[in-house]
């Protein structure tokens, strides 16, 4: 018998699918009447610890469906690129100063390595990397696009600024108002940034869920993230000042339960509202919180805050409301502001307890609740009482409507829907990155050079933002040497004079020299993959018709909100610009549940529990990792890695070439399967083809093992005809062997494209079984028996019918009959 040598035929068939081009993606047309199949991997950023195990769980997986619906017909669009932008090459250039550029390209060419021995069907043609010039020349454009539709704008938003690091760092590395790298002081200042307006999407971006197909947590994980809150807004006036604090309630018919306003610090009243005797406090409280993050003031136990010594006007009553200061109102959520109910919202309760303010009870809780439930601060839905008499009475639903109405008739607010998403930072102080594609003019004396001249010499108008021509696109990057952010927030490309300054017409210009996030890269590479070479558009519309959307999208949990969202949004809004005929990117989607160690623990370098893939790879093979992946149990579940429990898939594999083996080198053709053998095959192919549809991969793997075990247990070799439909069946899980299989029995083309088994649902079921005939405990011959008339009688009529048994008994008395149905019919003669 031959042997099956994983280490010899994988990177043969390799080299064959290469060289024959297998994969690559079938031209189609938007017109095309065959079914299509867009099936997409999250694309990995290429890192320089190569591939880990969890990447070949979710590439795998992809890769079955994609080589199964290829051989169901399909045209099948299966891609791969890399997210190339971020930080971990810039750090690594700041610390070796080799270019990122070097550290990316070296990367990416490992993980390709790594990809292809996987024996991943990729069409290597459609390879896109986010950095590539020519992708950065279409990020930049929708950015121009999105500048164009008011969607890209700059802000001052408050920043962590760390000084001594001269950077800004993310609110996760700040603890206490310390750099967590270090111990350095931070600050919290406004910096000029970059924002896209994501909130004018968020109604959309969250009807546009109800739609998909998605697991419900990441759905509810987006919903809870755009935060769609529907109340009512209400207006203060402020007699003294010509205007009125606004506030955002979803409790209306609270309103005459109010007994003062708080303000956020940073609320644009606070300074001119602030009476003269109470400013030094309120400037000082002002300050102290500046240094804090949300996250912090939402989170404190103990409330703070300080009266302004001023009031407002009740909107329906005109009652005196005092103003308070107080940092659990947030400057950036509604209004700013809130209408304080310390007897049904548990923090005003707090507030007022701390502050000695009073508690005016507006809402009794429905009859018979638990007193102590039913005390103070009691949020829950009731009965409006103590709210005059056109309210008293009202459910508290009906009370919200009513006070609404009336808060509308004296034109002081209304109905509200308010959303938690905020305008997205769109800007980093980093190199390895996509330049912003905005100049701004410079305002200098005549023959200063900004080049070489002092800042004091020149100014920049940031208000006036110029997009770049997009004849001009894309706006690289400089060269530069010295990576490091430096003590400028502006960035380190602020350095590259050079680059940054430049004259048209006579006049000064300037660069921005913000970056783009990693984010920008990854919001847009489906649609590049689906056209990945054309030099006039980042794509047409007509392969946007013919492969778009996304039909199946697999990937990591923890990309649940911010990629998706991202994507999402610019995409609703390429929708909007007619760039897409899709409303929605990404029709299904499917997350991998994570590999853990085999002690449970999260795989990490300082654990040393990492499995990497290239040892599997080298000791036994591609598709003994791919098979073990998928067979670990469900795809979304969380699983530990069992190295022992390779073995297990190498032994299948290794059961599977020894029956092909036997077939093929039978000295006469095999006979045709025994009903037995049919049924189960059929039984098999529809299993593998439902389960392969579900994405329920180990059960499929664990029936072709029983069909494997099957065949191993007949005295004679399987047919021809089943070991063809085992290799289609199993070549989306290990194409190697699968490979290997198909051309042993005979055929000399690849088998990706062989059409996918069918079953005969007639055949599913056994309709007669073989039994054994024995005589006196003694095998002497066996019936075919009819599975419909399968009993006693009929099996010793039809034992009785042959010839050696008939003989064999002659006249001797049966004096007792065994019969096992469907195995073994005994007769005990004297
Ligand atoms: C009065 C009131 C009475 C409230 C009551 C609640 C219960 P969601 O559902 O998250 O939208 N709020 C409004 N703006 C705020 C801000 N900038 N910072 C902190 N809190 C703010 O919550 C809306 C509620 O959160 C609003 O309804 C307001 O308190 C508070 F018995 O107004 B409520």
């Amino acid at each position: 018998p031959t042997l099956y040598d994983p280490l010899v035929s994988e990177p043969k068939w390799q080299s064959y699918w290469a060289s024959h081009a297998t994969f690559a993606t079938p031209a189609r047309a938007s017109s095309s009447p065959k079914p299509k199949k867009y099936i997409l991997d999250m694309f990995p950023y290429p890192s320089g610890a190569g591939l880990h195990v969890g990447h070949p769980e979710g590439y795998t997986a992809t890769d079955v469906m994609a080589r199964h619906y290829r051989q169901r017909g399909f045209d099948v669009l299966h891609p791969m690129g890399w997210d190339s932008f971020g930080l971990p090459a810039e750090q690594h250039a700041i610390n070796t100063g080799t270019h990122p550029k070097v550290t990316t390209q070296k990367n990416i060419g490992t993980f390709k390595r790594q990809l292809r021995e996987l024996g991943f069907s990729y069409d290597w043609g459609r390879e896109v990397a986010t950095t590539d010039e020519q992708y950065v020349r279409w990020t930049q454009f929708i950015f121009v696009q999105l500048f164009k539709r008011g969607l890209a704008g700059q802000a001052d938003t408050p920043v962590n600024w760390c000084p001594a690091l001269g950077t800004v760092l993310a609110n996760e590395e700040v603890i206490d108002g310390l750099s967590e790298r270090g111990d350095h002081p931070v600050v919290r200042t406004p910096l000029r940034q970059w924002i896209l307006r994501i909130p004018e999407y968020a109604d959309r971006l969250a009807e546009g869920l109800d739609g998909l197909d998605w697991p419900q947590g990441t759905k509810s994980s987006q919903r809870q993230w755009i935060g769609k809150s529907t109340g009512t807004n209400v207006a203060f006036p402020v007699p003294g000042l010509g205007t009125s604090i606004e506030a955002f309630t979803t409790r209306a018919d609270t309103l005459m339960g109010v007994t003062y306003v708080t303000l956020a610090p940073e609320h644009p009243l606070v300074s001119s509202i602030t009476a003269a005797g109470q400013r030094e406090l309120v400037d000082a409280y002002v300050r102290a919180s500046a240094s804090r993050s949300d996250l912090d003031r939402t989170a404190a136990k103990e409330k703070t805050g300080v009266f302004t010594g001023s009031y407002c006007e009740h909107p329906l009553t005109g009652e005196k409301i005092p103003v308070w200061v107080g940092d659990y109102v947030l400057g950036s959520y509604g209004s700013g502001a809130v209408m304080a109910v310390p007897a049904h919202d548990a923090r005003d309760f707090e507030f007022a307890g701390k502050f000695g303010l009073e508690v005016r009870r507006v809402v009794d809780a429905p009859e018979g609740t638990d007193p102590e439930e039913a005390a103070v601060p009691y949020t829950k839905p009731g009965v409006a009482v103590a709210s005059t008499a056109e309210f008293d009475g009202l459910a508290t639903e009906d009370a919200k409507a009513a006070v609404s109405a009336a808060l509308a008739a004296k034109d002081l607010g209304g109905p509200k829907v308010q959303y938690k998403l905020r305008d997205w930072v769109f800007s980093r102080q980093r190199y390895w990155g996509e330049p912003i594609p905005i100049y701004f003019p410079v305002t200098c004396g005549p023959g200063v050079d900004p080049r070489t001249a002092p800042a004091s010499d020149y100014s920049i108008d940031y208000g006036t933002p110029i997009p770049v021509d997009e004849a001009e696109l894309p706006l690289t990057l400089p060269d530069m040497e010295d990576f490091a952010p430096g003590d400028d927030p502006a960035g380190c490309l602020a350095r590259a004079k050079d680059w940054r300054f430049f004259q048209k017409g006579g006049e000064w210009f300037a660069r921005e020299t913000n970056t783009m996030p990693q984010w920008a890269g990854s919001c847009w590479y489906y649609l590049r993959f689906m056209d990945p070479t054309n030099d006039k558009e980042g794509w047409s519309l007509e392969a946007d018709k013919a492969w778009g959307p996304v039909d199946l999208y697999v990937g990591g949990a923890e990309h649940a909100v911010l990629h998706l969202l991202y994507a999402r949004f610019w995409h609703h809004v390429l929708y909007d610009i007619g760039l897409t005929t899709h409303p929605e990117p990404f029709k299904k989607l499917v997350h991998q549940g994570m590999i853990l160690g085999s002690d449970n623990e999260k795989m990490s370098k300082s654990r040393g529990n990492v499995v990497n893939p290239d040892d599997i790879v080298r000791d036994t093979g591609a598709d003994s990792l791919r098979l073990y992946e998928m067979f670990m149990g469900p795809l979304e579940a969380v699983k530990p890695w069992q190295t022992s429990q390779v073995q297990g898939v190498v032994r299948f594999m290794k059961r599977t070439w020894a029956v092909t083996d036997r077939t093929v080198s039978a000295p006469s053709p095999p006979p045709a399967a025994s009903e037995e053998t049919e049924v189960m095959l059929h039984q098999t192919m529809k299993k593998v083809t439902q389960d392969i549809e579900n994405m329920s991969f180990n059960t499929a793997i664990s029936a072709l093992m029983v069909l494997t075990n099957h065949l191993t247990s007949l005295p004679e070799p399987a047919s021809k005809d089943v070991m063809e439909k085992f290799a289609i069946m199993l070549s989306p899980f290990a194409p190697h062997l699968a490979e290997e299989m198909w051309e042993s029995l005979g055929h000399s083309e690849t088998l990706a494209y062989e059409p996918w088994v069918t079953w005969d649902d007639s055949k599913l079921v056994q309709t007669s079984v073989v039994m054994g005939v024995q005589i006196n405990g003694k095998t002497k011959g066996e019936i075919n028996i009819s599975k419909e008339e399968e009993d006693e009688q009929v099996a010793l009529g039809l034992a009785m019918e042959q010839e050696k048994v008939r003989l064999i008994v002659g006249d001797k008395k049966v004096v007792r009959v065994i019969y096992k149905p469907g195995r073994i019919l005994n007769l005990i003669v004297k």
